[in-house]
């Protein structure tokens, strides 16, 4: 089977931004994912140059089109790579191939007598380049441009559009995937409801000059998204090219819903008239805003994806849109949103589940995978999670459900996290009987994180290939290949050697977050700066909300405790933060180890470590000091339920 995956070719009279960027994104996470389903894929993207908005744009430039649309149309295919996306095939409007599939089309659809010639007086919306319907106008206005459109008759050309219309409301009914999510499919039938116009096809060389030349009259060019549409074909090879016959079949477009109706209308009917097979999906996304605010130039929030990564890096800016955008519905971008999330799901769930499974596989079983024995209770929870986690990853990524993909994912994440606190590898290690159980567990997470690198391959490849490598696993290894196949718990061979490998995400501290350029950030209250007399702020010791911020306070789960030898105040306690460290705490006059054993308590998670009798203190458990009797005792911190070890305490 084979998938034919393409990405609207961008307009060259704007820069990439994380609108393309987003679209881009999600067409290559499900080429990468059909690839791991076994199917041939085929990836494009490209460069939209012709039309008036380009002549227009090289003009204020004062360069010729052609070079102007050389310099945009790069700046595109090299932003790509850097989001560790990889087209197949970079089109061009401009390619001379393009051009060629272009002119046959149109002499043929002009041959059967699809296209004629006619006046035409419209209200045209420059900004569109089209001419826009009264019913489209709101208040007099472009409802995109915000414009009024201009009066403009003139002589042209004209594909039938309306005689195919009953065919494609047919096929629109017969395949309820043919335009998703529904949506947008009942968009589109509510515009059909109404009888089409025929689609004005050309532009008079007097008017337009930048365009593709109509092979049946040279005192016109194409209409931009008449020939902008056939790239998909062309791209291919049409008619008679072998990528042709081997990926049309397959043909998915992703688009945004502001070219729905060229993509949902023009161009299906284009296909009915030449005689092609329709394209089997078209998946339509909503719009990405910043800060709750409309990405524009004017207001100066657009977000480039270059400074994105070198700022968060490809696949925090990867994990972040696919997770974030419910596909189909608008989303707002903001570098809390994604901060948020790489301290919470990147760094602290999926990040430290891998650290700390491989510093344990290290520390007890040499970095080499174990045998496992028997399953018990916490076994097989972990296995049934990582089964239906795949099943439905599988069924929302076919359905472009990236969100709901990932939040399952990150369910099998969260299970493997509780099966290492209710496990407690730590404790197993100490008893030598247990060696067998030791082994198991380790061998289960180990197990884990390879379904994770399979499934996360697809969105994070850099994350993904990093996992892989610790794990001791060659990217092409049978068991992290084809999904079907690899899809099956127990497939780490016994015996793999680990690598010893950095940390997968770091935690973006706040230093890193204020100085983010690329985007506005929403404006925080500072703390009152100290002028009213009697409050907190009128004190010596008042510190600002950054200074707050750089404490990383942690909820850390006791799973150890003992005396101190020669102490009668320290307890030595060994934590999940979520990690294993150790803290020695000044609390052996309040409490027994006993008595702290699994509790979960608040630690300053980043004090530089200190000495205390020997023993390295890797941070400080905070409790509350009252006075009792002329005594001072200690009371824990606490938090009010059971929540992951190493959950940060804001
Ligand atoms: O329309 N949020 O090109 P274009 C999400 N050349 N996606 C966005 C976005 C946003 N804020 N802004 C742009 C054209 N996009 C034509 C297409 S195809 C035969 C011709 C993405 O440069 C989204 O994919 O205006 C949208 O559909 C596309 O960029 C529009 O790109």
């Amino acid at each position: 089977m084979t998938t034919y995956i393409t990405t609207p070719i961008y307009y060259v009279n704007a820069q990439p931004h994380l609108g393309h960027a987003y679209t881009t994104i999600v067409a290559d996470t499900y080429s990468r994912f059909m690839r791991l389903c076994g199917e041939r894929v085929r990836l494009q993207t490209g460069t939209d140059e012709h039309g008036d908005k380009i002549a227009e744009a090289a003009a204020r430039e004062g360069v010729s089109p052609r070079e102007y649309v050389d310099r945009i149309s790069a700046l595109f295919r090299e932003t790509w790579p850097q989001l560790t996306i990889e087209p197949e095939n970079f089109i061009r409007t401009t390619d001379p191939g393009h051009i060629r599939t272009v002119q046959n089309i149109l002499q043929q659809v002009y041959d059967q007598g699809d296209i004629y010639f006619g006046e035409y007086t419209g209200l045209y919306c420059k900004g569109c380049e089209r001419f826009l319907t009264e019913k489209e106008l709101e208040k007099g206005l472009c409802p995109d441009h915000q414009l009024p459109p201009d009066e403009i008759s003139e002589q042209n050309y004209f594909f039938r559009m309306s005689r195919y219309q009953q065919q494609l409301i047919d096929h629109i009914q017969a395949h309820p995937e043919f335009i998703t999510p529904e949506r947008y499919r009942n968009e589109v039938l509510s515009f059909l409801s109404e009888p089409l116009e025929d689609l004005c096809i050309s532009r008079p060389t007097s008017r337009l000059t930048w365009g593709i030349s109509l092979p049946f009259d040279e005192n016109f060019v194409t209409y931009v998204w008449f020939d902008a549409l056939i790239n998909y074909l062309s791209g291919l090879g049409y008619p008679d090219g072998p990528d042709f016959a081997d990926f049309w079949a397959g043909a998915e477009h992703v688009i945004a819903k502001d070219i729905l109706k060229p993509h949902a209308i023009f161009w299906p009917t284009m296909l009915l008239a030449m005689g092609a097979p329709l394209y089997q999906r078209l998946h339509v996304h909503g719009y990405w805003n910043v800060d709750e605010t409309k990405m524009s130039k004017s207001i100066g929030n657009v977000v480039r994806p270059a400074e994105l990564v070198e700022e968060y890096g490809v696949d925090t800016l990867r994990y972040f849109i696919l997770r974030e955008m419910s596909f189909g519905l608008d989303a707002s971008f903001s570098s809390d949103g994604i901060v948020a999330r790489q301290n919470s799901d990147l760094a602290n769930d999926l990040g430290n589940l891998f650290s700390r499974s491989l510093a344990m596989l290290a520390k007890y079983v040499d970095s080499t995978v174990p045998a496992h024995s028997v399953d018990d209770e916490t076994d097989v929870l972990l296995r049934k999670t990582a089964t239906s986690m795949l099943a439905s990853y599988r069924s929302h990524m076919k359905d472009f459900e990236f969100h709901r993909a990932l939040r399952s994912v990150w369910e099998l994440v969260a299970q493997a996290n509780k099966y290492i606190v209710v496990n407690e590898p730590w404790t197993l290690a100490q008893d030598a009987s247990q060696a067998g159980r030791l082994g198991s567990v380790l061998y289960n997470l180990a197990e884990a994180l390879r379904l994770l690198a399979l499934v996360l391959r697809p969105v994070m490849p850099t994350t993904s290939a990093k996992m892989a490598a610790g794990l001791g696993l060659a990217e092409d290894d049978a068991c992290l290949k084809g999904l079907d196949t690899a899809g099956v718990w127990g497939l780490i061979p016994v015996g793999t050697r680990l690598q010893a490998t950095p940390s997968l995400f770091p935690r973006m501290d706040q230093k890193k977050k204020q100085s983010a350029p690329a985007v506005a950030r929403k404006s925080k209250t500072p703390p009152a700066q100290g002028k009213e007399k009697g409050g907190a702020a009128a004190t010596e010791n008042v510190i600002t909300f950054d200074q707050f911020q750089q404490v990383e306070l942690r909820v850390a789960e006791i799973v150890a405790a003992e005396r101190v030898k020669k102490s009668d105040r320290l307890l030595k306690l060994t934590v999940m933060a979520p990690e294993q460290r150790t803290i020695v705490a000044g609390i052996a006059q309040s409490y027994s180890p006993d008595e702290v054993i699994g509790r979960q308590v608040i630690i300053v998670a980043n004090l530089k470590p200190v000495r205390l009798m020997g023993i390295e203190s890797q941070g400080m458990v905070l409790a509350a000091k009252i006075e009792e009797n002329g005594a001072s005792r200690l009371v824990l911190t606490a938090v009010s339920g059971p929540v992951a070890p190493g959950s940060t305490v804001a």
